[in-house]
């Protein structure tokens, strides 16, 4: 018998894919009232349901789990599984057994839900049934469909941990730095995570920017910072723009992107070489990057405000994605008011420290971290708030001009439900009230 481990919403995707297919399963979760738990009930597929702390008798019986990516592999459960050696996977695994069209996957630290989408918005440009799904929040088991031409998936290095066969037609790690280092014994196990998407992939694309990547060896490269006649699609900046290049030809500049900031051409190049790997043509690719908006909470404009224009950042958890923010908006902005704090990552925040005390005026500090982060903050004015409307007050008071960017380098469980939460906390204050949180 199959076991779920995980009753969140892959638990559910895998829940739906056995029933659908007359598999017999159980399902546990750690939790006594798991909070899709009427979900799983109203769907009958409870039969064999165990809830609260787990203990080792769950696995009698059990010759495959299929475990949630949030489950860490330190917990006893995945020791005693492997103790008695059961198969253990993931859904990703699982949706590449069943997979009817080609996969492509996007990995990394920073960038893959943007380059996800934007990759599923040039694949529908392209006249193909593209389908996005994955970590980006639609679990894969979900988005299986008949007429799929192919599946653009985004992959955690969670969901890579606990996949050991997979078939990917192409695959990009977007950039790698220390991030989620609670799930890892140390760095180079979390490196280890991310690279193990490359033995997976047909094509193997590579970021020549990122140092962890450029020695190895690709089917199609991409850089913005190296003049590398390898380089498929590449881009360089000219004054305050970014031109992006196929080969030696100019087809695309930042100024006709509604994104901003140098991380984004990097998403880009991504992008358009994942694309150009499968065969979409150029210049449908390019048409979808022009119309492409970004995702909501990754440095999204919301409005402006008496001169002041608001950036919205939240889904920026860790410090390399606030400091592509800082940066990217110091391209336009000489004034910026910061809100940044929550949970800090166990990693070295002193590079971004050192550019928020050299660049940045003005810092609101949010979240469990304030006391850490108001002791290494150098900036002339460094002030505390206890929630998203004091912290908006407090900046829109204190701005001279310029933006206010959320952008807290931090988990947000402090304080929020999550990221999207943190995110339409900051627009419902920002606006007034005006925009409800979605
Ligand atoms: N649970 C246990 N025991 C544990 C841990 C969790 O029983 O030790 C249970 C919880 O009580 C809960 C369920 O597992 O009922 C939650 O499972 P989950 O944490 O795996 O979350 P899902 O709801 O299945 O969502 C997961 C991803 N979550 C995580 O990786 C933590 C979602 O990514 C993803 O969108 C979804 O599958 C669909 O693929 C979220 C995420 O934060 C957005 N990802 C991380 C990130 O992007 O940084 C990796
Ligand atoms: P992920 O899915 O990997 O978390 P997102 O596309 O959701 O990535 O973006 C998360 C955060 O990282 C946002 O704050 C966004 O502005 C920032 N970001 C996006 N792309 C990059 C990149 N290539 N390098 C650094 N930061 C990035």
């Amino acid at each position: 018998m199959k076991l779920i481990l995980g009753m969140g919403i892959t638990g559910l995707s895998v829940a739906r894919f056995f029933a659908n297919n007359k598999e017999i399963f159980r399902i546990a979760d750690s939790r006594k009232e798991p909070s899709l738990f009427q979900t799983f009930q109203k769907e009958n597929l409870l039969l064999d349901c165990c809830l609260g702390e787990w203990n080792e008798s769950i696995l009698d019986g059990i010759d495959e789990v299929i475990i949630s990516p949030g489950i860490a592999q330190s917990e006893r459960i995945v020791q005693w599984i492997r103790k008695r050696k059961i198969k253990l996977l993931s859904d990703i695994e699982l949706f590449g057994h069943h997979s009817n069209a080609p996969i492509i996957g996007i990995t990394g630290s920073n960038g893959k839900s943007t380059v996800t989408q934007l990759l599923g918005d040039m694949g529908i440009a392209s006249n193909l049934n593209a389908v996005v799904c994955g970590n980006i929040g639609s679990p894969v088991l979900e988005c299986i469909s008949d007429t799929a031409d192919l599946y653009i998936v985004e992959l955690s290095s969670y969901q890579l941990d606990y996949t050991s066969r997979l078939e990917l037609f192409a695959g990009v790690i977007t950039n790698i730095s220390p991030d989620h280092l609670d799930r890892y014994d140390n760095y180079e196990a979390y490196i280890a995570s991310k690279l193990s998407i490359y033995p997976y992939c047909k094509n193997v694309i590579i970021n020549l920017d990122e140092p962890l990547l450029s020695d190895l060896e690709g089917d199609s490269y991409f850089s913005l910072e190296k003049n590398d006649s390898n380089c498929v699609f590449s881009a360089r900046k000219m004054g305050s723009s970014y031109e992006v290049f196929y080969k030696e030809q100019l087809i695309i500049t930042s100024n006709e992107l509604l994104v901003v900031g140098r991380h984004n051409i990097e998403n880009l190049l991504a992008a358009l070489s994942l694309g150009f790997q499968f065969g979409m043509p150029i210049e449908r690719m390019i048409k979808a990057a022009k119309r492409f908006k970004g995702l909501p909470h990754r440095l999204e404009f919301i409005t402006s405000i008496n001169e002041v224009d608001f950036y919205n950042d939240s889904k920026s958890t860790n410090a390399i994605s606030t400091k592509s923010a800082i940066i990217s908006l110091l391209e336009k902005y000489s004034h910026l008011v910061l809100i940044l704090g929550g949970i800090a990552k166990q990693e070295d925040y002193s590079e971004l420290f050192a550019l928020i005390s050299e660049k940045i005026e003005t810092v609101v500090l949010i979240g469990e971290s304030t006391r850490i982060f108001s002791e290494e903050i150098a900036s002339p004015v460094v002030k505390n708030a206890r929630t998203m409307d004091e912290a908006v007050s407090l900046s829109k008071s204190l701005a001279k001009g310029g933006a206010i960017l959320l952008s807290p380098a931090c988990a947000s469980f402090d304080m929020f439900l999550d990221f999207n939460d943190r995110g339409d906390q900051f627009k419902y204050y920002v606006t007034g009230g005006n925009q409800l949180p979605s």
